[in-house]
């Protein structure tokens, strides 16, 4: 069976493909590591406004990515500067929950490998910095009958899309969080997102603040995440 529930061979078509060079394939990977190894998480935004055409660019690039069964089980509300109440009400709900967190239901040691990034329950980004786009997981779908169709490796495959979403903002000249407050079923009820649709984060996007900081953190080096056979 297809994906869209007809049954027989799948209707296939010619690959669109470049050839490249083994030169030209090392000097591209190069240069897309030297592109993400800029890519910084950031909490001080600017409030400067972002084109919208951009934000929708950066989710059509998402959408590209690979899921089970191409089931694409996903789905991403972006929040504009526009809405300052629904800004506000998304900013209350989530230092509500981050609040609870940080003063009593994070454990010590959780705390303690969150000291370096310096976060704490306070969210103002979520007012600041110009779209929030909150990733949606559908666990399934339904048909056009009607009828509810399974969605396979849902959280592996919003995990890659939502990756892609991370890569095309960086790529578009802009930096983002990838918030997770927890629990997040505020973001149904805020977003009006039907209840077997599950938040998968809330990812911040926009300009950096003028005076922005990172924590000084590094990344494993490539002996240490890889090995080969
Ligand atoms: N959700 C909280 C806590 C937090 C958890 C992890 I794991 C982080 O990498 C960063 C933060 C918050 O957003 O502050």
């Amino acid at each position: 069976m297809s994906t869209d529930g007809s049954s027989g061979p799948p209707r296939v078509r010619p690959l669109v493909f470049t050839l490249r060079s083994s030169d030209e394939m090392i000097v591209r990977a190069r240069q897309f590591h030297d592109e993400m190894q800029r890519r910084r998480t950031v909490r001080d935004y600017s409030s400067t406004p972002v084109p919208r055409d951009v934000v929708e660019a950066a989710i059509r690039v998402a959408g590209t990515a690979p899921s089970g069964a191409n089931l694409q089980p996903w789905h991403f509300v972006a929040i504009g500067p526009e809405d300052r109440d629904l800004r506000r009400q998304i900013r209350e709900g989530a230092e509500v929950e981050e609040r609870e967190f940080y003063e009593h239901r994070a454990p010590k040691e959780w705390l303690e490998a969150l000291a370096p990034l310096g976060t704490d329950w306070r969210k103002p980004f979520l007012e600041t910095a110009p779209w929030l786009i909150a990733v949606f997981v559908r666990p399934h779908g339904l048909a056009a009958d009607g009828h509810v169709v399974k969605h396979y490796y849902a959280v592996e495959s919003v995990g890659i899309a939502t990756g892609f979403l991370i890569a095309a903002l960086h790529h578009a000249g802009l930096v983002t969080l990838t918030h997770t407050p927890s629990p997040m079923g505020f973001l149904n009820t805020l977003l009006e997102r039907p209840s077997h649709e599950r938040p998968f984060l809330l990812l911040v996007a926009g300009y950096p603040a003028d005076d922005a900081q990172v924590p000084d953190i590094t990344r494993k080096p490539l002996d240490v995440i890889a090995s080969w056979k």
